[in-house]
Order: structure tokens, then C-alpha cells, then sequence
């Protein structure tokens, strides 16, 4: 059996269309809808909605990217219980509508974090970039976050401030909206009071903390999950290690088989990012998609590109530090066994050809991803006929 291949799509307001992802090869898409605001649930008719759009594509929605766990939720304040039930109507209101997958996260405040979001390759394309120093730089001097000089040692502040004089007024504001971006689906950019705000509210929320709001939350949901037959699947964080002072919980092998142990289920289960896990040297993505094999349900295939100052670029999706092959294969002897199809996308594309004229969400323009599914379905399909001998 091959990957069931979509792409994400950010619903109407995206410039990529559905049209764009499916004659770029994909049966299927994966979206949310962003405009319900976080803790709301999401209902039957808003659901049934996107999906007759999606539908009238020639496509299916089977995967949803992601339905967002609250703030008070992970840090157990405020409306947490009322957002958990909402929760709960949204995963049986996503199954009644065929739903599979529900794809979530478990970052404090930021989802992914990248200091560049157009870094020119040699090539002339464009990509994501994480530099270290870079990154030291906005927290300490752009951030001023209180108290962060604790974080890092004196040579890496001595880099970040030498990194931070050669930049002009340009390239720190540039900087500062690149670093405060995480939100999917959205292109506003938090303001720094914001948060700031936000950091200081996760004080006495440490990793052991939030484990245990994540674990609680887990509970409450993938028994509900498992009756009406979804499957859940965590995101990893990304970068996968804490980042302003905040914890994180789903960088490592040994935080992925914490989770899947704390609420036995196979509905409770990974959203395999090779590019997030890969981020990490002492990750070995392809042990750990040996050890968590049943509990992987959905695939973000892309790769980054690292180096010995902490740094990491979004290479192509058969470049980079992870061996595409291997996980590839790992993948199709994982489906043969399990007899199912995963639902996988190509995680970022580089911006490319016409669409560097083009304002897209960074990292999700239509060609850099195209040429990613499509490098990513060639191997797949060579390296199934050879294991299968399929004719
Ligand atoms: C970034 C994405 C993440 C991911 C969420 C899942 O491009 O992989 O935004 O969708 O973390 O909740």
C-alpha cells in the first residue's frame, strides 16, 4: 500500500488553492478551521462546510491540522474544563463527519520558531533557517526577555551580540515579526508585550508541570477519541528543546514513549515529523519510527540540515540529515504490516520559480512543495515495486 498523499491547505484565505494541491498530485488535504477561535468547538455545519468545498475539489478530508489545545488548557487555568468538553463535542462532531485524524500540538505559546523565514539558498530558491545566534539575539535584545541571560553561556551571548551590531534596523525588525510568527494559519505576529505576558503567566510551569496538564488532558480526551474511532496524533515541538524559558514535552524518543505509555490507546498516538524529531541529533528517527510504528498516524515528511553551532536549514526534502530512503522503507514495511494507508504530506517546500513573487504562509507556497511530493512519491514508489515486486 502507498502514503495517501495530501497537503495542508489553510482554507479559502489560502493563495494556494485547492485546484493548486490537487493537480499537484494529492487526493487529499488536511486543514483546520482557524476561524473558530481556540476553545470554541467546532460543529457539525462549520465541519460539514470545508468539507463539501474540499469534496467539490475532487478531494477528501480525513486529517485535520490541528485542532488546537488552548492555552489554559496547558497550563490548567481559567476555562481549561470548558475548553476540554469543547474539545470533546469537536472530536465526536469531526467523526461524525468522517474524520480520522486530529493532529494537535503541546507547545507552550509558540508553535514553530525560525529566525529566517527567506534565507536565499545558493540556488536562488528560499527556505526556513534557524540560527542560534541569531534567535540568542532577538530574546536578549529584541525580547529582553527578563532573566534570559541565564539561559546561555558567555560565548554564545558574546556571538549573539556581535551578530546583533552588524544588524541593520531593517534586519531586527525583519528578525523580531520572523521570531513571533508561530501561529499557523495566521500572519499576525504577536507584539512583544504580548508576549512577554504570555512567558510570564508559564512561571511555576516547569516540564514535570506541563506533563502532568498534557497527561490530564490526554485523559479527558483519547478515550473519547477511541469511541467514535479518531486517532490522535501529537506534533512534535519545533525546535525540539525548550525555547524563552519554556518547557517542552514532545522533542525526544524517550517524550514520545512517555505520552503513548500515560493513556494506553491506539488512538492515542504521533504525528511523525521527521523534520522536527530530525532537528535533534540524538534523535534517531529511524529507531523511533520502529518503536512507535503502531502508534504513527499521520507523516510530516521533510528534512533539515544542521550543524555543530545549533543551527538548522529546511533542506530539500531528499537532502538534509534524515535518510529519506530509510524512513521511507520504514514507513511501507510499517503499512505491509499494518495493513493501512498513512496519510502523509510534504512538510515545507522551498520558494520557488513564480511563487518567489508570491506571498504565501512561509514554508506552504504551491511549487516548493510539489517538487517535495513529488521527490518524496518517486522514491516511495521505487522503493515499494523493489520491496513488493509489484509489476
Ligand atoms: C508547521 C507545522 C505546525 C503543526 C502544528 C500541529 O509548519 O508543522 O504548525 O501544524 O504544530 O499542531
Amino acid at each position: 500500500m502507498l502514503m495517501h498523499q495530501t497537503m495542508r491547505w489553510f482554507g479559502p484565505g489560502d493563495p494556494v488553492t485547492l485546484a493548486d494541491i490537487r493537480q499537484a498530485g494529492c487526493s487529499g488535504v488536511v486543514t483546520a478551521l482557524h476561524h473558530i477561535p481556540v476553545g470554541e468547538p467546532w460543529t457539525v455545519t462549520e465541519i460539514n462546510k470545508r468539507k463539501e468545498m474540499i469534496e467539490a475539489a475532487g478531494m477528501t478530508w480525513t486529517v485535520t491540522e490541528s485542532l488546537p489545545v488552548s492555552e489554559d488548557i496547558k497550563k490548567q487555568c481559567g476555562r481549561f474544563q470548558q475548553h476540554i468538553h469543547h474539545y470533546q463535542e469537536s472530536l465526536r462532531n469531526l467523526a461524525a463527519c468522517g474524520m480520522e485524524v486530529i493532529t494537535y500540538n503541546f507547545m507552550p505559546v509558540l508553535d514553530w520558531l525560525r529566525t529566517d523565514v527567506a534565507y536565499t539558498l545558493p540556488e536562488g530558491s528560499k527556505t526556513l533557517y534557524f540560527e542560534r545566534a541569531t534567535f540568542i539575539a532577538f530574546d536578549l535584545f529584541l525580547l529582553r526577555r527578563p532573566g534570559a541571560s541565564k539561559d546561555y553561556t558567555p560565548a554564545e551571548i558574546d556571538a549573539a551580540t556581535q551578530k546583533f551590531s552588524f544588524m541593520t534596523p531593517a534586519e531586527r525588525s525583519t528578525l523580531f515579526r520572523n521570531a513571533l510568527l508561530g501561529l499557523p494559519g495566521s500572519d499576525q505576529a504577536f507584539t512583544p508585550e504580548e508576549v512577554l505576558q504570555a512567558l510570564k503567566d508559564y512561571e511555576g510551569i516547569d516540564a514535570a508541570k506541563l506533563r502532568q496538564h498534557l497527561f490530564y488532558f490526554l485523559q479527558q480526551v483519547v478515550p473519547v477519541a477511541a469511541a467514535c474511532g479518531l486517532k490522535m496524533a501529537i506534533h512534535p515541538d519545533d525546535p525540539p528543546y525548550p525555547v524563552l524559558g519554556l518547557p517542552r514535552i514532545v522533542s525526544t524518543e524517550e517524550d514520545a514513549a512517555a505520552i503513548i505509555e500515560a493513556v494506553p490507546s491506539p488512538a492515542n498516538g504521533l504525528c511523525f515529523c521527521t523534520g522536527s524529531f530530525g532537528a535533534r541529533p540524538d534523535n534517531d528517527l529511524l529507531k523511533m519510527l520502529q518503536r512507535f510504528g503502531d502508534h504513527v498516524h499521520f507523516l510530516h515528511l521533510r528534512n533539515t540540515q544542521r550543524d555543530a553551532a545549533g543551527n538548522f536549514m529546511e533542506a530539500s526534502h531528499l537532502a538534509g540529515d534524515a535518510n529519506m530512503y530509510a524512513i521511507i522503507k520504514e514507513v511501507l514495511i510499517l503499512q505491509h504490516r499494518r495493513n493501512i494507508s498513512l496519510p502523509m504530506r510534504p512538510d515545507h517546500g522551498h520558494q520557488m520559480l513564480d511563487d518567489l513573487n508570491k506571498q504565501t504562509y512561509p514554508g506552504y507556497s504551491a511549487i516548493g512543495r510539489l517538487k517535495g511530493l513529488a521527490e518524496l512519491r518517486g522514491l516511495e514508489w521505487g522503493i515499494y515495486r523493489s520491496l513488493f515486486h509489484t509489476s
